[in-house]
């Protein structure tokens, strides 16, 4: 397949940003080769510097749940243009787009806008912190939650030990803060509060995992989370910055019927420009700055482009009808490859819910980190780069979570489908 442009694009790319690219998954190292460039995109589909066209999986990560250059989207951000791009006031967008996001998650009765997901999480774990007084904080290994230092840490030699740093230039100070235990454990959580019993402000995790591939809570895990926290005077963070909008109209926790106590969104709620937000019960919101003495501020939270875009897409999923046809179209993208891989002999563990799906190459089951480790993650390169030869854009990495949109159709569908079945034939027909 023809790239020369995406190529000669990246080799100026790396001359002036750092790798070439301004978030480093869009590198394509997981899957190799040179990343595409995109120039264009419409509906369900990509259009590349090359002139090729895809169907799109990534959806920008997740944000685009109503496709690419959405007519109500594109005309809401125009108009909000045409009177300024930004006032460092308040406005009433804000307000729109905050009483939306109130009446679909239930866990929120206040709302605080930023310009992305890390933002969000970075200030929902200092609110906790704030809030209860206490400094630790659990995550979970293979949830990932933005690139804020709290979150870049790996576990630490025990289970309970302190985490260390995953990444230079976090600080052990910060890493120290951090325990990192392994997903769907509810003993290991309740280990850490005895362990650390007085002393963790909060638990965040991602309700259904997608930055690990997909991975579900085991039945009655969340509400192991929630019980947890609760005896222990600790906070719930559900991170659903991708599955808020995505799962259900109010995310997993909609689905799930578990309220947290905060709550971070990011992606749909944006419509495609950068908006990040965190919200849960007015007692605990109303500690941040001007209110309270909990600081958090940015230049550009709630700026009017990016409140119009989220409005006009929260508004659009106000038709429950939406979220029936995202089931509808995921399942029978899921059921046709399933019926491939069988076909074909190979492992491979599927997960679904709603409009967010994956598939390891590996058997299953697949519940945490150390699972999801055991996927076959050459093949998975190889299925990337067939299928993108075939007009199909999976996200460049395994340990990622796909998306449909709306303007997905059943053609695009099947021809995914084939092209699955023609790909992995491919990929043995040059097995040595
Ligand atoms: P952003 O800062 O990228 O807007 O959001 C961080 C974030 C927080 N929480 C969850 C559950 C997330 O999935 C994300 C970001 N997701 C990745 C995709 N795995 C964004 C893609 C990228 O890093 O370029």
């Amino acid at each position: 397949m023809r790239l020369e442009r995406s190529i000669s694009a990246f080799a100026r790319a790396r001359r002036v940003i750092a790798g070439g690219v301004n978030s480093p998954v869009r590198a394509f190292k997981s899957v190799g080769g040179s990343p595409v460039f995109m120039k264009a995109g419409a509906g369900a589909h990509l259009f590349d510097l090359d002139d090729h066209e895809y169907i799109d999986y990534v959806l920008s990560w997740g944000p685009l749940i109503l496709g690419h250059a959405h007519p109500s989207v594109i005309k809401a951000i125009t108009a909000a243009a045409a009177k300024g791009t930004s006032f460092g006031t308040p406005t009433e967008a804000e307000s729109e787009l905050a009483e939306l996001v109130c009446a679909m998650v239930p866990s929120i009765d206040r709302v605080r806008f930023t310009s992305s997901g890390t933002e969000a999480t970075m200030s929902a774990v200092r609110l906790a912190r704030g809030f209860t007084g206490r400094d630790r904080i659990i995550k979970f290994a293979g949830c990932y939650h933005g690139h804020g230092d709290s979150f870049l840490i790996a576990a630490g030699s025990g289970a309970l030990t302190n985490g260390v740093p995953n990444s230079p230039g976090v600080t052990p100070g910060t890493a120290a803060d951090t325990i990192i235990l392994p997903f769907n454990d509810a003993q290991a959580v309740a280990a850490a509060f005895e362990r650390y019993a007085g002393e963790i402000a909060a638990v965040i995790v991602e309700p259904y995992v997608g930055n690990m591939g997909m991975i579900l809570p085991i039945d009655g895990y969340l509400q192991s989370l929630r019980d947890l926290t609760k005896k222990n005077d600790a906070l719930l963070i559900f991170d659903e910055v991708m599955t808020g909008f995505r799962v259900a109209p109010g995310g997993v926790q909609d689905r799930e019927h578990i309220l947290p106590d905060i709550t971070t969104l990011g992606k749909i709620v944006g419509g495609g420009l950068p908006v990040g937000a965190f919200g849960g019960h007015a007692q605990i919101m109303q500690s941040l700055s001007p209110d309270g003495p909990i600081y958090q501020a940015g230049t550009l939270s709630g700026n009017p482009l990016a409140m119009a875009a989220g409005i006009a897409t929260l508004r659009a999923l106000q038709d429950g009808a939406i979220y029936e046809r995202l089931e509808e179209m995921s399942g029978r993208l899921a059921g046709g490859l399933q019926t491939v891989f069988d076909k074909h002999g190979i492992k491979h563990q599927s997960y679904r819910r709603g409009s967010m799906f994956c598939t390891f190459f590996c058997e299953g089951p697949v519940t945490d980190l150390e699972s999801a480790l055991k996927a076959d993650t050459v093949f998975y390169g190889k299925f990337f780069h067939e299928m993108l030869g075939r007009g199909v854009y999976l996200a460049p990495s395994q340990f990622e979570a796909g998306f449909l949109s709306t303007a997905h159709t059943t053609q695009d569908i099947d021809h995914t489908i084939a092209a699955a079945d023609d790909a992995i034939a491919a990929i043995f027909a040059r097995v040595p």
